[in-house]
């Protein structure tokens, strides 16, 4: 710490002590939005692992809560312009894994993503893709099994590598009729070049409300790792009840790559050329004994919907039963009466899963 930054902090400490009562206005600390954008969340956690071990200013009064803080600057700041202050989310003037919890703590969803630019890419990028390790799945109504599909996450070519690769940040939209809560996971691939589980922090987050998965893999030794090919898996569960409940021969389970960022060890971030931003593969039902069953496709009226107070389910028969789910995949209500009372409930995006005699059919259900 060179002098004149010592004095400086001790100036600040002691003003900062008597302006206790003063709010932060200029190029505040929001602990946990490292990179700065508004918000906390998987792309936050990218400054952070580049720079474990760096040291500079704790925060005076620091705290981990979602307010603005004032804070020092430190001495050092990242390629893209923002001081490392903002790494420092506990301010306690270390930048550790400690840090990356208090993300976690401020996490918000509020951010919807934006859209990943693909046309105008100079032909050198490295290239990304997220990669269904099948293309096709047979599903047999007769026996409806979940069905289980796993996808990679490619960075790069062999024969044009990415440098120094020191962590990946992405936004998984995913399909709200298709996917249910918790049915998609990811996990560091094995033997990759990128390195393995116990070298990579992974952290994963599910925004329900949005549809969405979003996930951080970052290292945390300070090095950056050069090479290509798969690097992370991805597993994703479709529940063989919702498959079963649907007219269509043939369904798509499309995912997209809402947004991407990719950091280097230096703290630069890495542009790659998406080859596939709306990846899929496809679910096909095999035939069976009675395809043309109009019993197996869905036959029942969810009215209103929206709703407010009471839903009808009309046509629904006498042995059938009906099973509510919020978007966290709890139970919430469970019965086989044709009328569902939700006034009570909280106002948002349900599904209701009837099971009757032809097959079992998921509504989507929005109370407002
Ligand atoms: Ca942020
Ligand atoms: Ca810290």
């Amino acid at each position: 710490m060179k002098l004149q930054h010592l004095l400086s902090f001790f100036l600040a400490l002691s003003l900062s002590g008597l302006q206790a009562q003063t709010q932060c206005t200029d190029d505040c600390v929001w602990p946990g939005d490292a990179n700065n954008d508004g918000i906390a969340n998987v792309f936050d956690l990218l400054p952070i692992g580049v720079n474990i071990g760096e040291q500079g200013y704790p925060r005076f009064d620091a705290s981990s809560e979602w307010v603005p803080q004032q804070a020092i600057d430190w001495e050092q700041t990242s390629p893209d312009g923002i001081n490392y202050k903002h790494f420092d989310s506990d301010g306690d003037g270390y930048i550790t894994l400690a840090d990356m919890n208090v993300v976690n703590a401020n996490y918000s969803a509020i951010n919807n993503g934006s859209i990943v630019q693909t046309s105008d890419v100079p032909q050198d990028m490295p290239t990304f893709a997220l990669i269904f390790d099948t293309e096709e799945i047979n599903f047999n109504p007769d026996s409806p099994e979940d069905l289980v599909v796993t996808a990679g996450l490619y960075v790069a070519e062999p024969l044009q590598p990415i440098y120094d690769l020191h962590g990946l940040a992405m936004q998984l939209q995913y399909p709200q009729d298709l996917a249910l809560p918790h049915t998609i996971s990811f996990a560091p691939a094995t033997s990759s070049f990128f390195g393995e589980e116990g070298e990579i922090y992974m952290q994963e987050e599910e925004i329900a409300q949005y549809n969405r998965m979003e996930v951080a893999f970052t290292r945390t030794d300070g090095t950056g790792k050069t090479g290509n090919g798969r690097i992370a898996d991805i597993e994703f569960i479709v529940i063989g009840d919702i498959i079963g409940g649907r007219a269509e021969q043939e369904v798509d389970y499309y995912v997209h790559i809402n947004d991407l960022k990719l950091i280097d060890k230096k703290g630069n971030y890495i542009q790659v050329d998406i080859l596939n931003p709306n990846p899929h593969f496809t679910i096909i039902k095999e035939n069976t004994t009675d395809t043309n069953n109009p019993s197996t496709t869905n036959s029942l009226s969810i009215i209103p919907n929206p709703a407010t107070d009471l839903i009808w389910i009309e046509g629904l028969s006498a042995n059938a039963e009906w099973s509510l789910y919020d978007m966290q995949g709890r139970n919430i209500l469970h019965n086989s009466q044709n009328q569902i009372d939700v006034a009570a409930l909280p106002r948002g995006v349900y599904l209701l899963q009837i099971k009757h005699e032809g097959g079992t059919e998921v509504h989507k259900v929005v109370l407002q």
